[in-house]
């Protein structure tokens, strides 16, 4: 298990170490809600994806979407999601993985079809085109109180987001301080050795069934991600809305990671 003292620490101990608002809200639901999840939301109707978020909602922390899959996206689509996002308690990622200059991506994140900045609480970008990238979302999601993931690693077999180039990432992350950018999308605690600070990890390729998919996807379980990577949030896309069995199918297995997800953070503090 690795060691940096992040991991030693309760979810309520870190959110009152956090100087982002959203960073201290997701903690916060995560202590409220008993939950670590996030549920993916990739399905492609304005529809099927607000059905998904009711079925899973009590569950989770956090729903993720791509906005750009959504044939039917509008401005009552979000609207929808931001009014349930308050009533099941739940923060909004947009996984937008910007990948652009500064000023280009301040352009995606406030404006065209999907505006995300109004309507979405953390969204994520590549460190590739360097510190610019941050600035440039910095500007239009800063004043919001909006929040930012680097991705550092990624789940999908042979990426290119490893050693050095993982490191940069947290360096970067450390150089634009923890007002804005609050933590990283990757597989393990790529913190450790790189200071103290408090960052939150989000972990995408979990799954308790498939071990990966047909295009290099590759899962590992709750317990793999949160107790032997020390990683705080877990990601679940298809492992739960694309379960077969209905409505009560999907519930069941949102609850089900979140008692895993759960389980394995306990186990983490000693607590088990
Ligand atoms: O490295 C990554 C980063 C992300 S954000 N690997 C990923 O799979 N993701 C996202 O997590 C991906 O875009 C998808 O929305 C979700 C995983 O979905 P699943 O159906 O494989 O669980």
């Amino acid at each position: 298990m690795p060691v940096h003292p992040t991991t030693t620490k309760t979810y309520e101990q870190r959110a009152a170490l956090h100087p982002n608002p959203t960073a201290r809200r997701i903690l916060e639901t995560m202590v409220r809600k008993r939950s670590n999840l996030c549920v993916s939301v990739d399905v492609t109707t304005a529809k099927d994806a607000l059905e998904v978020v009711k079925r899973v909602g009590k569950s989770v922390c956090m729903v993720k979407t791509h906005c750009d899959i959504i044939d039917d996206f509008s401005f009552e689509f979000t609207e929808e999601f931001v009014r349930l996002s308050k009533e099941l308690d739940f923060v909004i990622f947009e996984d937008r993985k910007f990948a652009d200059i500064g000023n280009t991506v301040s352009l995606q994140y406030s404006s065209g079809a999907h505006k995300i900045a109004s309507w979405s609480d953390l969204t994520n970008a590549h460190p590739l085109p360097g510190p610019g990238i941050i600035q440039g979302l910095e500007t239009v999601g800063k004043p919001l109180g909006r929040a930012l993931l680097l991705l550092a690693e990624m789940s999908s077999k042979g990426n290119l987001a490893t050693g050095e180039y993982t490191r940069q990432a947290v360096s970067m992350a450390r150089d634009a301080g923890r007002d804005f950018v609050v933590g990283f999308i990757a597989m393990s605690r790529v913190d450790q050795g790189q200071g103290d600070d408090d960052w939150l990890i989000l972990t995408p390729g979990v799954g308790l069934v498939s071990k990966g998919d047909k295009m290099g996807q590759q899962y590992r379980t709750p317990r793999e991600v949160v107790y032997e990577s020390g990683c705080d949030v877990i990601i679940v896309g298809r492992g739960i809305y694309g379960i077969q069995g209905g409505e009560e199918a999907v519930k069941a297995e949102a609850e089900r990671y979140r008692e895993e997800g759960w389980k394995a953070y306990e186990e983490r503090l000693g607590r088990e």
